[in-house]
């Protein structure tokens, strides 16, 4: 199985260029189904250890369902499919680029959740502009094991996220696993409380908010994960979530520059215009880097094959 291998800000991103199963026939989400509920198998051999670990985001390439488009993706972690993925998305960019498969300038790609744009501006930067994302409640409190109340928004921005503005920790390298902690245990929270995203969908992913440690940036963020890591990046598909939490307070102006920091000090540049149905279309820049370019072998014989999963 050929893969090629990229970071975007720090987030790792595998895309399978060859070699992934048979989909079948029927639109991309109803392939993206049927990767979920038949071949987690082969999601978890491609990312987890012993070739990859828990933070690389699968992006497997497959027909898109628009033939204009220049590729169709189904973005996957250890767990399950993430409806889209901005870092992943930035990376999938700069990885055909790399192909030579797309050239700079405007080009569409089918996600199971809709179309996004990228703009490839040079060898390494890529704009994403993402599916409608918007805000689906305000101040929702819970009440979190050992920590007490925690406020946050919950919102859509390709996939459902929980938006803490005052992160109680500072969002430091250092506090990483205090970080996950919390986010795990606020997700947890949530859960018992019955909190989800629309039509009862699981809110997988959780965002805490912090003052930026760089000079221009207007916040900082630490990301959980669905499978429980830390999103290296300012998550893309978070940014968009927080831009239309932004966007409804009346806090950005469409087109506005915000700056979001990661954990880790990388960056994303953001802005959007007001969606169709009242949310926002974010456009997320950012930076990636193929870091290499892969056979994946996958010898009956290996007890792991399939990857570690405890
Ligand atoms: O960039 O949207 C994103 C993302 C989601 C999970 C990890 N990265």
């Amino acid at each position: 199985m050929r893969v090629i291998d990229s970071h975007t800000a720090g987030e790792p991103t595998r895309v399978v260029l060859e070699g992934g199963p048979d989909l079948g026939a029927g639109t991309l989400a109803e392939r993206a189904a049927r990767l979920e509920a038949e071949h987690l198998d082969f999601c978890a051999s491609v990312v987890l250890e012993p070739r990859g670990h828990d933070a690389i985001i699968g992006a497997l390439l497959v027909p898109p369902d628009d033939p204009e488009c220049a590729a169709g993706v189904i973005y996957f972690n250890n767990l399950q499919n993430l409806g889209m993925c901005g870092h992943a998305t930035i990376g999938l960019g700069v990885t055909l680029a790399h192909l030579g498969r797309i050239q700079p300038g405007r080009h569409r790609l089918d996600t199971p959740v809709g179309e996004v744009g990228i703009d490839l501006l040079d060898a390494n930067t890529v704009s994403v502009v993402n599916v409608e994302s918007y805000r689906l409640a305000k101040d929702v409190a819970v009440q979190v094991d050992g920590v007490g109340q925690v406020t946050g928004d919950v919102a859509w921005g390709g996939n459902w996220f929980f938006l803490v503005k005052d992160s109680p920790i500072a969002l430091t390298g250092a506090n990483i696993r205090p970080l996950t902690d919390l986010t795990l245990k606020i997700r947890n929270a949530l859960d018992e409380a019955g909190v989800t995203g629309k039509d009862g969908a699981w809110i997988d992913h959780i965002e805490l908010f912090g003052p930026p440690a760089t000079a221009g940036a207007d916040s900082r963020n630490f990301v959980l994960c669905p499978g429980g890591a830390y999103d290296r990046s300012p998550c893309g598909t978070g940014c968009s979530a927080k831009l239309a939490c932004l966007a409804a307070d009346g806090l950005l102006a469409p087109g506005a520059d915000y700056i979001q920091e990661s954990v880790i000090g990388s960056i994303y540049k953001l802005s959007y215009q007001p969606g169709r149905n009242g949310g926002v279309i974010p456009t997320i820049t950012g930076d990636a880097y193929v870091t290499s370019d892969a056979t994946l072998i996958f010898n009956p014989t290996d007890p792991y094959r399939s990857g570690i999963r405890l």
